[in-house]
């Protein structure tokens, strides 16, 4: 990097990058094929994302490891194999390590390194960024590709800085291996991440303290490993099969069916449940059309879930007590599990309620404290959530036109228009942006969609000599408009999750999602494109 972006020695680019996640490193690549200037910026100290940060044990992800895997580049697909169905968080890893140094992306970003503030020079028709390395970079544009999960949260609970016994967050997992044997463990937060943790440290660790405020629905993985006849034919396959996820509702390959739940008969609904469930991963999901909308039909499917915890829960009063009850399944990010359940017949393993029986009242120096007694813990575990799909671009200096700032923008709630840019912002743009379909659609489909939506507008800009664009405020009131009203019909806002910012204290609440899947998202986003980006401000 040599002095570039010192006090006094400002770099001037065309575009910056912030985060080097998979959503950044999408961006990066495509802007450098453009022949623009581009510096990207990494907290870390390596590429990945969240999948740099999330190390905690058991960390998977839940959609198939083929699905969720770059498709912009033909020869990372080739090159690259993938091993198990649902890869762990080692293997994504080194996968986006692959991608990096196969596609020589490394040195465009610079790691160690946060942006502290973005600053719209109105005169100059910039960008100013500083990071909190003392440098300071000019750009045309500005892309955040910050992630809708990269700020993790804190429980609000009375002593967490007390606790003297190791303290460790599935989000900020340290590199070093943790031991767990002997030890008296707690964990907090019973969503994807708390339950792949309790499913893997449950059987290592001394005794395992599940502090469960809402449980989840879980449903079985049923990982497996990939032959190599089967990942010979993906790789002949893959421009079709992105081509097929790109076209899904759910942007990836698993099926959507066009069958409403109550169309056929009590048998038959039983038995394609039966076999969703033999299937694993979220076929549940793909299932019938209508399990978003129906609350009925959603309830029958919720409550053939509940049944299959009493199925394998020993103790009948902690099955009873692991069954989600009140909100919708699907509401929440529905988990995906090899052991979570089987976890609670351990000896060793305990659930506290803490949502009907024993409320957490404080973390002391030694555990935590219930209403109903004191545990005592060596270690204690945060899988408590993120500030989710705001956070990022929350918590630094963003300030466009005016002096505005994106924090006074969203104060009741994030507003945007297609999850990709803000009235009041030229030139900015967000990857997987909120009010986007970010987490209800495969979110490398979303950010490989993206980058190319906004280098299509870039390359325009050129061609047709302007210098900066925004969307006008109709443009972003009429978006707005058609979020909210999709919102208002499906049983998505129905549940307190990080989707519509219940889990942060004091955030506006509202799902700030578009539901009406990923092709129909693709259409609206081409459709703002089309004779010369009607709904802009450009100039
Ligand atoms: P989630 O799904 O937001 O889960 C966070 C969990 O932490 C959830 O069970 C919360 O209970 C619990 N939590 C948060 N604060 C507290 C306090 N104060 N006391 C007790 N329990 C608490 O985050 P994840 O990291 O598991 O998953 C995020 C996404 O990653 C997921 O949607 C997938 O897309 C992958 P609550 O529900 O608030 O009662």
């Amino acid at each position: 990097m040599g002095n570039a972006g010192q006090e006094g020695a400002v770099t001037r680019l065309d575009v910056v990058v912030v985060g080097a996640g998979f959503g950044g490193m999408v961006a990066i690549y495509k802007f450098r094929e453009m022949g623009l200037k581009i510096q990207g910026f990494e907290a870390g100290s390596d590429v990945g994302g969240v999948w740099y940060w999330n190390r905690y044990p058991g960390a998977r992800v839940d959609l198939p490891s083929i699905d969720y895997s770059f498709g912009f580049s033909r020869e990372v697909e080739q090159e690259w194999t993938w091993s198990e169905e649902f890869a762990a968080q080692p293997e994504l890893l080194r996968y986006i390590n692959f991608v990096a140094d196969r596609l020589s992306l490394r040195p465009h970003i610079q790691f160690n390194t946060r942006v502290e503030s973005a600053v719209w020079d109105e005169a100059r028709q910039l960008w100013v960024v500083r990071t909190n390395q003392g440098q300071v970079f000019e750009a045309t544009y500005c892309v955040m590709a910050t992630g809708p999960l990269s700020v993790p949260t804190d429980p609000d609970i009375p002593g967490l800085k007390s606790f003297k016994g190791e303290l460790l967050r599935a989000a900020r997992w340290p590199h070093e291996p943790v031991q767990f044997a002997g030890k008296r463990v707690g964990i907090i937060g019973t969503g994807s991440t708390g339950i792949q943790i309790v499913q893997d440290i449950g059987p290592k660790s001394g005794e395992l303290y599940v502090f469960q405020r809402t449980p989840s629905f879980s449903m079985p993985m049923r990982n497996r490993q990939l032959t190599p006849d089967f990942v010979a034919e993906v790789k002949r396959h893959y421009p079709a099969l992105r081509e097929a996820a790109r076209n899904s509702p759910n942007g990836g390959l698993r099926p959507a069916s066009t069958r409403a739940f109550f169309s056929v008969s009590k048998a038959q609904r039983e038995s394609l449940l039966e076999d969703a469930w033999k299937q694993g991963g979220l076929a549940m999901l793909g299932t019938f059309s209508d399990l978003l909308f129906n609350a009925e039909a959603n309830e029958q499917v919720a409550e053939f879930v509940r049944s299959k915890i009493d199925d394998v829960v020993k103790d009948p009063a902690t099955a009873e007590k692991l069954k989600p009850r009140g909100y919708p399944i699907f509401a929440r990010r529905p988990c995906l599990d090899s052991s979570y359940y089987e976890t609670y017949n351990l000896p060793t393993v305990h659930l506290v309620d803490c949502l009907n029986e024993e409320k957490i009242l404080e973390i002391t120096e030694t555990g935590v404290r219930t209403s109903q007694r004191h545990i005592e813990l060596d270690m204690l575990i945060l899988a408590t959530g993120y500030d989710g799909l705001t956070g990022a671009l929350l918590a630094f200096e963003v300030r466009g036109r005016d002096g505005h700032t994106v924090n006074e923008k969203w104060k009741h709630g994030a507003y945007s228009h297609l999850g990709l840019m803000m009235h009041g912002f030229p030139n900015l743009f967000m990857t997987t942006g909120p009010n986007g379909p970010a987490a209800l659609a495969n979110i490398i489909r979303i950010s490989e969609h993206d980058v190319e939506w906004i280098g299509k507008l870039i390359t325009h800009m050129a061609e047709h000599g302007h210098r900066t664009v925004e969307p006008s405020q109709k443009a972003e009131d009429d978006w707005m408009q058609l979020v909210q009203d999709l919102a208002k019909r499906t049983l998505v806002s129905q549940a307190k999750t990080w989707y519509v910012g219940a889990n942060v204290k004091d955030k506006p609440l509202g799902l700030t999602l578009f539901t009406g899947g990923f092709p129909k998202y693709r259409e609206y986003c081409a459709l703002a494109a089309q004779d010369g980006y009607k709904p802009y401000l450009l100039a």
